[in-house]
């Protein structure tokens, strides 16, 4: 199998409330209009489309000691946790349909939250051209989407930081981070403190993206859950225009096919998130069709047989 359940639950969170650009929250629609589900359910995939979850309209205010919108931000990631976990409670795999990525806060907190639970090893894959490792006194905007890694690793309002009860919900160690091209300097200082594990896209120019998934995903075993947290800006642009914080540099479409194959490979894909889509950016909703088009491959789909390229590799 090249997943953990077989049986998907898409939960849309259409909202932009953590973000600095309006329009996030139409990428819901955006990736239904796109195929998701029926690309899925070609990959031998049951689909069950939950809708979408509701909270508060964006205020679209200033921050506010170093944060803004944090009651609509714990609003949504609120609703967001309670549904990721009771569809992982159901034996579901849960993907998440963005949304801009402070909803990773609430998703993720409920895959920690399930594999506290069950006993299960949880590792983090975060595919970002950002670090999202911002706190109040780091960030240069306020916006929360830059902020989710850190929340999840303790470091932010006590509201966020224990939306699964306890914190922190992830410890660094279990996150690796892949196509990162654009850090902050007080985030980059952070991030090398907590000593989180970053292929940047330095990394994967010299080494390759094959070697850095490999090293991503070293250490997975039977009783590893994999989350996924892809946020589409880690694309290139010249790939992925509909995404509101673009940085040149990022992977090549077959750099991405190649991170989704390998992480396909190891089947351990237990939860899913896709964010930071922004229609209102795109071009005739092209991000959103290559978004699909790498979950395909993400959940199996592959050119040949897979196990001719498994041995290939070996
Ligand atoms: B995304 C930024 F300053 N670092 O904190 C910030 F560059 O979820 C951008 O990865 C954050 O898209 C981008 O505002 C958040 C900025
Ligand atoms: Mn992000
Ligand atoms: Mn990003
Ligand atoms: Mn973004």
């Amino acid at each position: 199998p090249t997943t953990l359940s077989n049986t998907v639950a898409l939960i849309g969170a259409p909202t932009d409330v953590g973000a600095g650009a309006r329009g996030a929250s139409m990428g819901p629609e955006a990736l239904r209009v796109a195929g998701l589900a029926e690309a899925l359910q070609a990959q031998g995939v049951r689909v069950l489309d939950r809708g979408n979850l509701h909270g508060p309209a964006n205020p679209w205010q200033p921050a506010q000691d170093g944060y803004r919108h944090l009651d609509e931000v714990l609003a949504w990631n609120r609703a967001v946790h309670e549904a990721v976990h009771a569809e992982l409670q159901q034996g579901h795999l849960p993907v998440l349909l963005g949304g801009d990525h402070c909803l990773a806060m609430g998703s993720i907190s409920a895959v920690a939250r399930h594999c506290r639970a069950t006993g299960q090893t949880l590792r983090v894959l975060w595919l970002d051209a950002h670090a999202d490792f911002n706190t109040s006194e780091l960030t240069p905007s306020g916006n929360l989407h830059g902020m989710p890694v850190a929340v999840l690793c303790g470091f932010g309002p006590q509201a966020l930081t224990h939306l699964g009860g306890t914190s922190p919900a992830l410890h660094p160690s279990q996150v690796r981070q892949i196509g990162i091209r654009s850090v902050d300097p007080g985030e980059k200082r952070f991030v090398h403190a907590q000593r989180l594990e970053v292929y940047d896209m330095r990394y994967i120019d010299e080494m390759g993206m094959r070697h850095a998934m490999e090293q991503a995903l070293a250490g997975l075993d039977a009783n590893t859950h994999l989350h996924v947290s892809f946020d589409v800006d880690f694309l290139d642009p010249d790939i992925a225009p509909g995404v509101g914080t673009t940085v040149p540099g990022g992977p090549t479409y077959r750099e991405a096919q190649l991170c989704m194959e390998m992480i396909a490979d190891t089947g351990r894909l237990g939860s899913l998130d896709i964010v930071e889509l922004n229609p209102a950016l795109d071009e005739r909703n092209r991000t959103a069709r290559l978004a699909v088009d790498l979950v395909e491959s993400l959940f199996g789909k592959s050119t040949l047989m897979r196990e001719h390229q498994v041995r290939r590799r070996h």
